[in-house]
Parts: structure tokens; sequence; C-alpha cells
């Protein structure tokens, strides 16, 4: 039987002010509690070691350099990475990411880590759907400035073998879109990552707020089950900087079972117990991709519909 024992560490606020020193002691609390409770891995929000900064604007983009992290692990981050291996527990940690190019080009990018139970990287994910805008909307209550501060990761959803099974990662906006949880079902995912930091006051349509949560699940549990996965996924919540942010942290089995779920906004660990050989109940049956899928079918549908296959394809 392969398990993973999982730790969804949810984070409440985390304020404009507050140093890496002061957030990265609230991460190792909730490492250490995970261990205490046998977590082969706990798993960290998007963006964990600051506020969610992407609220303000700032004109001047290197002003806010100071909310990416240029090394990983740094100084302020390292005790994470010391006290996984000393504990022998993995963990994934959202954050950003200001680094530079060999062509001496500077990149933005929302980062996911995964890091196995020595303390050693191994995988990151960049993410892929950014939300939001690109300039100041004086219009908005607070802006959403992510397609300012960050550049859209072009290396799709990998999946990557870790804790004796197939692990993959996707950030926030991504647990929206289908193809997230399908590009990793196709790759044979047992367990998907997701960190977010997702306001309850969507702009653009304030009639959405009041279906914040459902929407939240309903993404999450039809990705799990239309893959036969599991799905882990873990929120920055509650009042941040005056912006209330949906928590409602859940773990969520092949079945689309919500099997754990965080009941404060706070700093708050749920844990489970995940057999993946669980996911075989819905990849060897109803989800066979190889058996029911069809690809055939869906060039058919294409082709009807006039769209013209890649040069050199068969008519
Ligand atoms: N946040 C949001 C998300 O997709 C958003 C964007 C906010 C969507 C509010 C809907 C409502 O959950 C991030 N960080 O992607």
């Amino acid at each position: 039987m392969r398990h993973i024992t999982v730790g969804a560490a949810q984070l409440g606020p985390i304020a404009r002010d507050e140093s890496r020193p002061e957030v990265v002691a609230r991460l190792l609390a909730l490492m250490r509690d995970a261990a205490d409770r046998g977590c082969d891995l706990v798993v960290f929000p998007e963006l964990a070691l600051t506020t969610f900064f992407p609220r303000w604007a700032i004109d001047n983009i290197t002003d806010a350099d100071h909310w990416y992290e240029t090394e990983m692990p740094g100084p302020d981050t390292q005790p994470l990475f010391n006290e996984a291996a000393l504990l022998g527990i993995g963990f994934c940690l959202g954050y950003a990411e200001l680094s530079e190019d060999d062509a001496g080009v500077t990149h933005r990018r929302n980062i996911y880590l995964l890091v196995g139970k020595d303390g050693e990287t191994i995988a990151k994910f960049n993410k892929v759907h950014i939300p939001g805008h690109e300039e100041s909307e004086s219009w908005r209550p607070f802006q959403h400035l992510e397609r300012y501060y960050f550049e859209a990761g072009d290396d799709g959803f990998g999946v990557w073998r870790a804790f004796g099974g197939n692990i993959g990662m996707a950030i926030c906006n991504d647990r929206r879109w289908p193809e997230t949880y399908r590009e990793m079902g196709l790759q044979g995912v047992e367990m998907v990552l997701i960190g977010y930091n997702t306001p309850l006051h969507y702009a653009p349509d304030p009639t959405q707020n009041a279906l914040a949560g459902f929407h939240n699940h309903l993404v999450m549990q039809s990705g799990a089950y239309q893959n036969g996965t599991f799905v882990v996924g873990v929120a920055k919540g509650g009042i941040e900087e005056g912006v209330d942010s949906l928590a409602q942290t859940v773990i969520i089995a092949p079945s689309g079972q919500i099997i754990a779920q965080a009941i404060t906004t706070g700093d708050e660990l749920i844990v489970a117990r995940c057999d993946l050989d669980f996911c075989k109940t819905y990849t060897d049956t109803l989800f066979d991709f190889e058996h029911y899928r069809m690809p055939e079918h869906y060039q058919r549908i294409s082709n009807q519909r006039g769209v013209t296959p890649p040069e050199g394809d068969a008519e």
C-alpha cells in the first residue's frame, strides 16, 4: 500500500510589515505540528512568505523587489529546509521569485517549490494562469495586479515521482481551468498540490462573491474526480490588509469527496492519510483514459468543424 500522509497548512493573514523570520516562524510551527501528526509532506499556500502584495499598485516595480525571493533557500528560508531534513518531512512552498537569466533579463514569477524529506528541492512550478489585470484600475476597491507583477509560466503542468507517488502542482487561478488537471491526469498524477489567495470580493462581477466557496471546492472536487487524483487545496485566508480572503482549505479524494476541511480562517493544519492506490478505483474503471477517451473522436470533431490540422497531418 502506497500512502502519503499529507498536511495542508492553511495560513491566516500575513501583514504587510510582517518580516520573513516572523512568517517563517509560523511555517515552522505548522511543519512541526505536521511532523508530530505523522505527515510525509506539508503543503503551504500560494505566496506564503509575504502578504498578497498584488493588491497594491507600485508604479516603479523595482520598489516591489523586497516582496520577491532572489534565492531559495535564502538566509530567511534556510531554516525551513533544515527543519524538513531534521524532521524527515517534505514541503511545498509558494513564493514570488525574482531572477535574472543569462541574457540579463529580469523575471518575476509566482512559484511553487516541492522539497523532499531530505530538504532537497525536487521540482519548481511557475503559475500558468495569471489572473487580474496589468495596470492599476481606480474603480476597484483593491487591485489584483498579478499580471503586472508576474509573468506566466510556459512549462505547463508537470508530474514528478516523489513521496512514493506521482505529484503535480498548480497555483490558485490554475485550479479553475479544467486543462490544469487533465494535463496532469494524462501524466498519471495521483496528488495535485494547490495553494491559493482568493479575495471573497470579485470586482469584475460581485454576483460571484456569494459563490466563492462553492466555486473553490467545485473546481477542485471536479478536477480530482475527473482525473482520479487526490487534490490538496491550501488557502491563505482571513482579512489580510483589509481584504477578506477565502479560507476553506481542503484535502479531496479521487472520488471527489472532501476528506478533510479547515474550519477557521487562520493558521490551521488539516491532515489526511491518502492511499494512492485508491486512484485506480477511478482510473482503472470509469476514467480509464486509454479505453474510453477516444482521442480520434476529438480529432474527428475538430476536422468536421473545419479546424485545420497542423501542417503535414493526415486529412
Ligand atoms: N486569485 C484568484 C483565484 O483565481 C480571483 C483570482 C479572485 C478569482 C477573486 C475569482 C475571484 O482564486 C489568484 N491568486 O489566482
